[in-house]
């Protein structure tokens, strides 16, 4: 006799998904991600060098969602790297700073980037972040959201110092990929046995 309790299996098919993060040096990207990664938020981050990459499960709805998501250096010295970096994302968190109008003011380049090397029609999601310093804030929700329509693209204000906003940021991003059948359809899907008596129904981790 076994002792596995067959009520705590259960097959669901999973979608493996590319994010990308990008966006000007300084703005948050590698906090962002950290937060929702490992719910940790660092006041003295290093600059990303390259690329970093981190892969997390996550469930929605009733879809199994293996997210590698690719946090990559704002400096411009490595503009050059980053340009491979696009090709076949799924989704593109686009980060600025609300208190820094030139982060803002930049969005365009990085959207003009995006759009010649992607390889699909990524969903974009515009993330205003540190909102928790919106008393310093030098654009306003209404420019950003204005924008983020004009490029149609979502729009959410984040602060991963508050944690606020950034599990929101990536499900909405998630789900808006799972709604467009033109970036799921080529995905693997593949049925897996996922062990729901693990109270975590995520990991995370280097890959
Ligand atoms: N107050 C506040 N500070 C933040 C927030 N997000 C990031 N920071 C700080 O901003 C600085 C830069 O954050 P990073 O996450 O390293 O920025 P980045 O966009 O990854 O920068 P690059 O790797 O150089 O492209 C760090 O000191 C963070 O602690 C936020 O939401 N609020
Ligand atoms: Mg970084």
């Amino acid at each position: 006799m076994s002792d596995v309790n067959d009520s705590s299996m259960k097959t669901v098919l999973q979608h493996n998904f590319k994010l990308l993060i990008i966006g000007d040096s300084g703005v948050g990207k590698t906090s962002i991600l950290s937060v929702f990664a490992n719910g940790t938020f660092d006041e003295h981050t290093r600059n990303t060098v390259g690329v970093d990459l981190k892969v997390k499960m996550i469930n929605i709805k009733d879809k199994l969602v293996r997210a590698v998501i690719w946090d990559t250096a704002g400096q411009e010295r490595f503009r050059t790297l980053t340009s491979a970096y696009y090709r076949g994302a799924h989704g593109v968190i686009l980060v600025y700073d609300m208190t820094s109008r030139p982060s803002f003011d930049h969005l365009k380049v990085w959207l003009r980037e995006l759009t010649h090397y992607a390889t699909t029609d990524p969903v974009i999601i515009i993330a205003a972040n540190k909102a928790d310093r919106k008393e310093e804030r030098t654009v306003s929700s209404a420019e950003g959201l204005l924008y983020a329509r004009e490029q149609e693209a979502l729009y959410i204000e984040t602060s991963a110092k508050t944690q606020q906003g950034v599990q929101q940021a990536f499900e909405e991003l998630i789900q808006k990929i799972l709604d467009k059948p033109e970036l799921c359809y080529e995905v693997e899907e593949k049925p897996i046995t996922l062990d729901t008596s693990h109270s975590s129904d995520s990991y995370c981790g280097y890959c």
